[in-house]
């Protein structure tokens, strides 16, 4: 009898686990699209753009099987994800896997654990990604509820960027002439650029509401190279969480998110007046004498089906600073007894720089001073391997990779100071990874420079959601920054601006063994090296290793 009533509570987990599974066919194609008056094919996933949204609920297991029938390589990476032990599925190319080649297939195996509210998909090779991407919708376990009213509605909101040629044109060219990438030529929201583009307002998105309802709008930059301002006329935001973790609620009249981020916010309609209201958003560009897409892409806000001519939200300027770091301040974690490392075991401090390499001689490159423009983290510029680093690692191949990436920049300067001396315009190009024993206590302070050009650069981290404990201006004090750190209820992100001509200090605990990606979301720094990786070792503990590979894994 007892043995029976085992077997029948076994059977009906099987059945709750098999349920919580979802799998999903994404197909990579190229697809003809109409934007700004002209056509061109673009890589999408089911002819879509943006592409399919994955729902999951919090734990679930989601398969996802990728049949590339495009003529690129291509891999995929879930954003946010942290893929419990399992590197296998991250993603990104010749890191964790080598590229799923045009005419084959891979099937990806999404683990979620600790995620609840937005993260997203996108292509992790070349600039693939620019229109191979869409959201992830992780909603609480059944019988669960958010921490705030269930919302009447979701809206997504997708930002993206839009060239009118062929984006893996303009990157070849790039990399080729060593200058820098051709600016978009549009933003999009949820894949349209809106009124304020020629041949746009027939197909601007329009989200329809009704009066005295509250909506929770779901918004990622999937952007290429851009940070961006956002906001909705008329109606100010509680933004209630970002990158898939709660927020104390927020009231702001604009958000800045950087590429990789995502912001949950709440919308409450209470518009009486019978107009129209521009959901708008336009560039965050903090560098000076850098060539920004400095356009405004609209949707539209509608009640009742008024046709009023739509009110357009003040969105701050493309070069306010000021106004992304007032937002970025107010951003605090739901919870206060969140599980924040009081002490380290491991300090690193990453400078991260834009930089030069020598033109070849006898010739003439398009960056600056003629020479080709790189990007370096602690003076390391990245040169991705030929096999990825987590097969190497996993068969021991010699050769692929270096540990020899250095906990601190190889030599201190005034990283944020004014007419730095020319040698550290130049960085070394190497294959160098930081090798971290299991359950480290980490601190990375990633210092901004002004080597070449300060920005505010958006630090992504791989297989880990880390807290963000400080941020201020200038360099980083030892002594007198970690004082002032938030390790009460920082926010939780998965990528994190780092201040132009600044520092931001994240604590984790690297309790997820795996090879993990570590780079700037501005896909024009990552292609010129602005990346590096941690290997995290396996603990002693039978659930403290690296899962086994699946039984097909991508050539290289
Ligand atoms: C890819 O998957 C599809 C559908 O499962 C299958 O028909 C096809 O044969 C697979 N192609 C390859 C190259 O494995
Ligand atoms: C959710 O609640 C329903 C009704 O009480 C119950 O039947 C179901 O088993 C619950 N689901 C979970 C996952 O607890
Ligand atoms: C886009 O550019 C790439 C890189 O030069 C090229 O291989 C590809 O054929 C181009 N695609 C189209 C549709 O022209
Ligand atoms: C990039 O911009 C330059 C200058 O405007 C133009 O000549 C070139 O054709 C553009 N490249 C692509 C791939 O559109
Ligand atoms: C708006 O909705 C709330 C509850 O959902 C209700 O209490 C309130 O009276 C409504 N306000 C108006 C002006 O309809
Ligand atoms: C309606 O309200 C908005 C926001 O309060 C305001 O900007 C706009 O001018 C108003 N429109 C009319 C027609 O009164
Ligand atoms: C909605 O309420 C907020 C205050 O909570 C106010 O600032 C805003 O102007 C109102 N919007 C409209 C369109 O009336
Ligand atoms: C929309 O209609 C509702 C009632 O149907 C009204 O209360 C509200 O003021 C209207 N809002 C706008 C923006 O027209
Ligand atoms: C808006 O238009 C649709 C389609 O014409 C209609 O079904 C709906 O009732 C209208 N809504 C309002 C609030 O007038
Ligand atoms: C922003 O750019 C404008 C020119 O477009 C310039 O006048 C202003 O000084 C800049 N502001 C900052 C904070 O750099
Ligand atoms: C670093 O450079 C800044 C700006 O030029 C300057 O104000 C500061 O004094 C310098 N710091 C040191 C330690 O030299
Ligand atoms: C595609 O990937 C394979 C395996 O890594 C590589 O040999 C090949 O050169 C790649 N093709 C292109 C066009 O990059
Ligand atoms: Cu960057």
């Amino acid at each position: 009898m007892k043995f029976v009533s085992v077997l029948m509570l076994f059977g009906l987990l099987l059945c709750q686990a098999w349920a919580d599974t979802n799998q999903y066919d994404f197909i990579i194609q190229e697809t003809p699209y109409t934007r700004l008056c002209s056509t061109k094919n673009i890589l999408t996933v089911n002819g879509q753009f943006p592409g399919p949204t994955i729902y999951a609920r919090k734990g679930d297991t989601v398969i996802v099987n990728v049949q590339n029938q495009g003529d690129y390589n291509i891999t995929l990476h879930w954003h946010g994800l942290r893929q419990p032990r399992n590197p296998w599925s991250d993603g990104p190319e010749y890191i964790t896997q080598c590229p799923i080649q045009p005419g084959t297939n891979f099937t990806y195996n999404l683990l979620f654990s600790e995620e609840e509210g937005t993260i997203w998909w996108h292509a992790h090779s070349d600039w693939d990604r620019a229109t191979v991407h869409g959201a992830i919708i992780i909603h609480p376990q059944e019988n669960s509820s958010f921490p705030f009213p269930t919302p009447y509605k979701e809206i997504p909101i997708i930002l993206g960027e839009w060239w009118k040629s062929n984006v893996s044109q303009i990157l070849a060219d790039a990399l080729r002439t060593g200058g820098a990438p051709n600016s978009s030529d549009a933003f999009t929201i949820n894949g349209q650029p809106g009124d304020l583009y020629p041949c746009s307002s027939s197909s601007t998105f329009t989200a329809q509401v009704e009066y005295n309802q509250t909506y929770l709008l779901r918004i990622i930059n999937a952007a290429v190279n851009n940070e961006i301002f956002f906001a909705i006329a008329g109606h100010p935001l509680t933004v209630v969480g970002t990158d898939a973790s709660y927020t104390k609620p927020y009231s702001t009249d604009f958000i800045m998110i950087t590429p990789g981020q995502t912001f949950d916010a709440l919308l409450l309609t209470n518009a009486t007046n019978g107009s129209l209201f521009y959901i708008a958003a336009s560039s965050y560009g903090s560098a000076t004498a850098v060539r920004y897409d400095t356009t405004t892409t609209t949707a539209i806000l509608q009640y009742n089906n008024s046709t009023e001519t739509p009110i357009l939200p003040a969105l701050p300027k493309f070069n306010d600073t000021a106004s992304a770091t007032e937002f970025v301040a107010g951003l605090r974690s739901l919870a206060s007894d969140v599980d924040v490392p009081q002490a380290v075991d491991e300090r690193m401090t990453i400078a991260v720089s834009v930089n030069l390499l020598t033109c070849d001689p006898g010739k003439t490159c398009g960056g600056a001073n003629g020479d080709r423009f790189a990007a370096s983290l602690n003076n390391l510029s990245f040169v991705p391997p030929t096999t990825d680093i987590l097969e190497a690692y996993y068969k021991n191949i010699s050769l692929v990779y270096g540990t020899g990436f250095p906990a601190d920049p190889p030599a201190k300067f005034n990283y944020t100071g004014d007419n730095l001396p020319g040698y550290l315009l130049f960085p070394r190009r190497a294959t160098e990874v930081r090798v971290v024993e299991y359950n480290t206590s980490l601190e990375i302070v990633f210092q901004g420079t002004n080597v070449l050009a300060a920005e505010n650069h958006p630090m992504h981290i791989h297989g880990y959601s880390f807290y963000v404990v400080g941020r201020g201006f200038g360099n980083f004090d030892e002594e007198k920054d970690p004082l002032s750190y938030n390790l009460v209820d920082p926010p939780i992100e998965n990528t994190v601006g780092v201040p132009k001509s600044g520092w931001a200090a994240i604590r984790f605990r690297a309790t997820n063994p795996g090879v993990w990606f570590i780079h700037c979301h501005v896909d024009a720094h990552t292609s010129w090296g602005m990346d590096t990786v941690i290997i995290v070792k396996n603990g002693e503990g039978s659930n403290e290793g690296m899962l086994p590979p699946p039984s097909y894994m991508p050539p290289c």
